[in-house]
């Protein structure tokens, strides 16, 4: 078979999502009415038009324009639930999902609303779908320590629903180090921790998340080339990056995924993942990602396989759990 239907038929596991990311301009203009909210844009193809970023920060501005509009605790339903049943259509079997509670209750939706109605959509996702999760609660990095100590302590409560947490938003001028007592409390509390570093910001940021967040895996971590005593940390300690190659691509992190350093990477022993970040503005979900880096590099079946079962070793997946899907 090609290598494009190898991509599509082999099972898969995603461990860099972003679930307001998921929103595709369909369901937006959909619950925009539901809920009496404007859309700065009067169709779905004037929305579409607008995707077109040269940086982070542009994409940023209109995907928390976009989540304005998700109100009641349906929404968020409706928004995980149309990802899972997209993702089930390319064979993903398991996800391991950011959400943002920030970008929500800082325009006084509340954390149990947003919470509530992405859980049960993810329960169900479990049941109907075969689809298995954790989810992981992202701080917003732009906003203030004093901001992620209140998300924190409003996580408490759904403590043995959130596997993780992690950091994501404006990434220069926002080091890990502003949140260090965040995530020292936070693996107090049983969390795991991630970060995003090292996609638009510095080497010294993924040392940062390892050395002060303690992370687990390094969400991009693009920029880790530029330092070689923090490739070699990162590939003895088998530290994951999540790579998102269309998104690196449509934030121009990249300029063409020909030049993508997956094969740099993988010969200095890194463990790499291929992910799609926010599948509904960039272009593609696991498949696409897949396929996209796939052609561009001229990957094996092999490579592919071997891609995936990075994503298997890198997942928070316990060894009985990781079997059963095998
Ligand atoms: C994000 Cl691509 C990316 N980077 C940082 N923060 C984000 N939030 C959603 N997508
Ligand atoms: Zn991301």
């Amino acid at each position: 078979v090609s290598i494009e239907k190898f991509i599509e038929g082999i099972p898969k596991i995603e461990l860099h999502l972003h679930i307001e990311g998921t929103f595709e301009p369909e369901l937006m203009f959909k619950i925009a009415k539901r809920n009496n909210k404007e859309i700065k844009y009067s169709t779905v193809d004037e929305l579409k038009s607008a995707y077109s970023f040269n940086n982070l920060q542009e994409f940023l501005d209109i995907y928390y324009a976009g989540a304005n509009v998700l109100i009641e605790e349906q929404d968020f339903y409706d928004l995980t639930w149309a990802y899972l049943t997209k993702v089930h259509t390319q064979n993903l079997v398991h996800t391991e999902i950011f959400f943002d509670p920030q970008t929500h209750t800082d325009r006084g939706i509340s954390f149990d609303t947003v919470i509530k109605g992405i859980h049960r959509a993810l329960e169900d996702g479990r049941e109907k779908l075969g689809i298995t999760y954790k989810l992981i609660l992202s701080f917003l990095r732009h906003l203030d320590e004093a901001s992620a100590f209140e998300t924190l302590h409003q996580a408490l409560p759904y403590k043995k629903w959130i596997s993780g947490v992690g950091l994501d938003s404006s990434e220069v001028g926002n080091p890990p180090s502003k949140f260090e007592r965040v995530f020292t409390k936070a693996k107090e509390e049983g969390f795991i921790t991630v970060a995003h570093a090292g996609e638009e910001g510095p080497a010294e940021y993924i040392w940062e998340a390892v050395n002060l967040l303690k992370v687990t895996r390094i969400d991009h971590g693009n920029r880790c080339l530029e330092d070689d005593r923090l490739v070699k940390l990162l590939a003895d300690l088998q530290i994951p990056l999540t790579l998102c190659p269309l998104s690196n691509l449509e934030l121009k992190v990249i300029d063409d995924l020909k030049k993508y350093p997956l094969p740099e990477m993988i010969d200095k022993g890194l463990l790499v993942t291929i992910n799609s970040d926010d599948p509904a503005y960039f272009g593609g979900y696991m498949n696409e990602n897949y396929i996209g880096i796939a052609q561009a590099l001229n990957l094996s079946k092999k490579q592919i396989t071997e891609l995936v079962k990075n994503s298997f070793k890198a997942s928070w997946l316990s060894d009985k759990e990781k079997e059963k899907k095998i």
